[in-house]
């Protein structure tokens, strides 16, 4: 169905037809805008930025990309289009046709895991609201409002859902996700990557790569739900995803470009000539994709999960690309994993398959980090230079699951407190670190100028010139 937008809020899900529904989201839309206003990216707002929106839901020619000022961006509801009689593709129910509905016995887990994709969407926009007064180009500027707006869309997504199928507690939910802030001492957001501070374009170009990317592997397994509507909206907002994970891998990639450039001119890789000429050394990257990669790791739960074996079991959650595997049931089928011995190392352990679907989509994501490494890696070494950047194994600082508080090098091997104390300032970024990322956090502004720590981008947005003024200032 084409995207309607006359009404006060878009959709292809013929609002409209449904008036009760309609009100309480038009009573939910004020305070949306009134939360992006307070929370979402400061500054700005009155400004024109070259935006893409959404105008049908196929592959080809979604977007629209057009001047818009953020607050006049038509957040709306987009899903998918349904799938002729599709059947449940996993779990005990494999191959009954989805539900248009929530079955009452599932209504809580579903909840629960809508609430927590919903809660990353507007947190994710709260941490990164300071960062248009440091842009490195106005280029980057555009492409970080982008990233906002959609994932102000994501809320919206998981807001329709909560309203249009869970009653007074969806509608009571949907409020809790406007409550509930970043970093809030009181009222924290739910996962822990989402209270970390982003307070540089690093370490927003890494949350782009690896937590995006998170978001990209939880989405592509409710996009395997038995509940259609969910699938069906995390279908479309995947489609948006790809943009998030381009804007990291493509912003790593040239701060790489950049580094390389630095040491060619200066003829040595030593850290602190290339933070004297204003760049970024590689071990100081090295530690900012350590930080983000494990604090990412730990959003796919514990390795051994009864509350994964039962969505899975009940149709509720798949596995991400469900189609790839010949077993969609994994009632017989065991997962071996390596979990800490007594003798301060591992020993593997044998789960029934079920319950390690938290560690199987955390393996397939580790796979999706690994590409950018490899094209990353290349570059360096076709620039004749000896660096490899590589992600620290999955037992390394994890805050979750069987490896937590177990201390391990980044190799994943088991050392002593004291020597993992002792590591944990060479392998994560420190305050010098901090302090010398965030003296390179100017405002550049000029069309076509790139800040001297991040080389420019191949080409501009939808086949315009770098130079283009994508932000109106
Ligand atoms: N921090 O059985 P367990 C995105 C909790 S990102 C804090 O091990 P389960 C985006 C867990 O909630 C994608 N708490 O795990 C990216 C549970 O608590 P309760 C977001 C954590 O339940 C960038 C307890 O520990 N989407 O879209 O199998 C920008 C034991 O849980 C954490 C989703 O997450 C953590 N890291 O799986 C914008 C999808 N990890 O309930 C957006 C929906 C676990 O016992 N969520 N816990 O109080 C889920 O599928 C599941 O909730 C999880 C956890 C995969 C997160
Ligand atoms: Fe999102
Ligand atoms: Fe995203």
């Amino acid at each position: 169905m084409s995207i309607n937008y006359s009404e006060r809020i878009p959709n292809n899900v013929n609002l409209a037809s449904d008036r009760t529904l309609q009100r309480a989201l038009e009573h939910w839309q004020p305070r949306f805008l009134e939360w992006w206003q307070e929370m979402g990216p400061t500054d700005f707002q009155g400004n024109e930025v070259y935006l893409r929106t959404a105008v049908g839901v196929d592959v080809e020619g979604w977007a629209s990309y057009g001047e818009v000022k953020m607050p006049d961006y038509r957040w709306g509801i987009f899903l998918a289009d349904a799938v002729p009689e599709r059947t449940i593709g996993f779990g005990d129910m494999l191959g009954q046709p989805v539900w248009q509905q929530v079955p009452g016995e599932f209504r809580s887990q579903f909840r629960r895991l809508i609430v927590t994709q919903g809660d990353t969407e507007p947190a994710s926009v709260e941490q990164q609201r300071l960062l248009g007064l440091t842009c490195p180009s106005l280029y980057d500027l555009r492409n970080l409002f982008q990233v906002n707006v959609e994932e102000g869309r994501h809320l919206w997504a998981m807001v329709y859902l909560l309203h249009a199928y869970f009653g007074r507690d969806g509608r009571e939910e949907a409020e809790e996700l406007l409550a509930r802030h970043s970093g809030d001492a009181d009222k924290p957001r739910i996962l822990g990557t989402f209270n970390e501070p982003i307070s540089d374009w690093l370490s927003f170009f890494c949350f782009t790569y690896f937590t995006d990317r998170d978001g990209k592997y939880q989405l592509k397994s409710l996009a395997e739900s038995a509940f259609d509507p969910l699938a069906r909206t995390c279908r479309f907002m995947l489609t948006e995803e790809a943009h998030h994970m381009f804007v990291g891998e493509t912003g790593l990639s040239r701060v790489i470009r950049r580094t390389l450039e630095l040491i060619k001119e200066l003829g040595t890789d030593d850290s602190a000539a290339i933070q004297h000429a204003g760049g970024m050394d590689f071990p100081l990257l090295q530690r900012y994709l350590n930080f983000w990669f494990t604090s990412s790791l730990d959003l796919f739960g514990s390795e051994v999960s009864s509350n994964a074996a039962t969505t899975f079991a009940n149709g509720i959650k798949g596995r991400p690309d469900e189609t790839l595997y010949t077993d969609h049931h994994c009632l017989e089928t065991a997962f071996e994993l390596a979990i800490p011995d007594d003798n301060g190392g591992a020993k593997l352990d044998s789960v029934p398959m079920r319950n390690a679907m938290n560690e199987v989509a955390r393996q397939a994501y580790i796979k999706d980090c690994e590409m950018g490494l490899k094209r990353w890696n290349m570059m360096i070494k076709r620039a004749g230079v000896a660096v490899e950047l590589a992600l620290p194994s999955s037992r390394f600082r994890r805050g979750i699951g069987a490896w937590y508080g177990v201390p391990t090098d980044l190799q994943g091997n088991r050392i002593s407190p004291e020597a993992y104390r002792h590591g944990l300032t060479q392998w994560l970024p420190g305050e010098q670190d901090r302090i010398h990322v965030h003296s390179l956090m100017r405002c550049v502004t000029t069309p076509g100028k790139m800040a001297g720590w991040i080389a420019p981008p191949d080409r501009g947005v939808n086949n315009l010139p770098v130079a283009y003024e994508y932000v109106r200032l």
